[in-house]
């Protein structure tokens, strides 16, 4: 409750975006110098947002190499024995769709969250990397079959089946796209956004492996979902939100997360109404 007091202090007086204007965009310590390689440089879809090389997801069964532009960002909930594990990375490229599915494949994701469209504007921000209803998609050794499309508001949510051609090892994998959030905007309602990352959370419950969870470069969008749903476990483990703070811990996993301004006032402001809402709040087990 502090923690929110001071929340909406900073957002009344300014100095919460202040401090958040102040905070490196890159760890200035961390390299990204497997990404710069000749053969990576293709697989990147923009030349300024590289995968830190500590961080990054190292492909270990690709036959296109083990890069891809992607990092692990783990997000410990203190006192709740929680750590919300993600991979955050770009859209993949044409070049790039069997590289991705090879990396849900071998970090054992079942969850993919897409927080673009394909175009925006008339720019290709992502390719389509899977089929369309009903029908499989073959990837080197994979396949891909899509058995489910709902459409829910402005989120689609989609049922996949991921096959291991060589080994036969099967996996069932949810897709949640939301639908309506262009780059370097906002969303257009901080309530759907907020019912948005509670069905994130609900699919991830009792799963230890990581969400993959995308937007076009990797950064923006991605940033402040993984603020959002953060903050809503840490008011449900009755622990202090201080934004920067996780802000700054998604950056020293992946640079740039979270992209303006602006996107951090949403979320800052999200998580605050959603409090006083009463639509998060401490569960009984950890309020004291
Ligand atoms: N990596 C390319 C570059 O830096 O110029 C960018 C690129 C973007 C390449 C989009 C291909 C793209 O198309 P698609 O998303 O359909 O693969
Ligand atoms: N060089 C691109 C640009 O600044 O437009 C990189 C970029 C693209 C950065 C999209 C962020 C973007 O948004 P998001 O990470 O939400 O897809």
């Amino acid at each position: 409750a502090q923690s929110m007091l001071l929340l909406a202090d900073g957002l009344a007086s300014g100095a919460l975006i202040a401090q958040y204007e102040q905070l490196y965009r890159k760890n200035p310590e961390l390299t990204s110098l497997e990404s710069k390689k000749p053969e990576n440089q293709s697989k990147n879809r923009y030349r300024d947002i590289s995968p830190y090389d500590v961080t990054r997801v190292i492909l270990m069964r690709s036959a296109n190499g083990d890069y891809i532009n992607a990092n692990y960002v783990n997000m410990e909930i203190p006192g709740s024995g929680i750590i919300n594990r993600y991979i955050a990375t770009q859209g993949p490229l044409s070049s790039t769709v069997a590289d991705f599915w090879q990396m849900v494949l071998e970090a054992g994701s079942t969850l993919v969250v897409m927080l673009t469209t394909l175009v925006e504007r008339g720019r290709a921000k992502c390719h389509q990397y899977w089929p369309a209803y009903n029908e499989t998609l073959t990837l080197r050794n994979l396949t891909l079959t899509s058995t489910a499309e709902n459409l829910e508001d402005t989120f689609i949510f989609r049922e996949f089946i991921l096959r291991d051609v060589n080994t036969g090892e099967e996996r069932d994998i949810t897709h949640m796209q939301y639908c309506s959030w262009p780059d370097h905007g906002v969303p257009s309602d901080w309530r759907q956004f907020t019912m948005f990352t509670e069905r994130v959370r609900a699919a991830r419950t009792g799963i230890v492996e990581p969400a993959v969870v995308h937007c076009s470069a990797g950064i923006g969008r991605t940033g402040v979902l993984v603020l959002m749903e953060t903050a809503l476990c840490l008011i449900e483990a009755n622990q202090p939100v201080y934004p920067l703070d996780i802000v700054r811990s998604m950056r020293d996993q992946r640079a740039m997360m979270i992209q303006n301004a602006s996107q951090y006032r949403f979320v800052c402001e999200a998580v605050h109404k959603a409090y006083s809402e009463g639509i998060a709040k401490p569960l009984p087990e950890f309020s004291r």
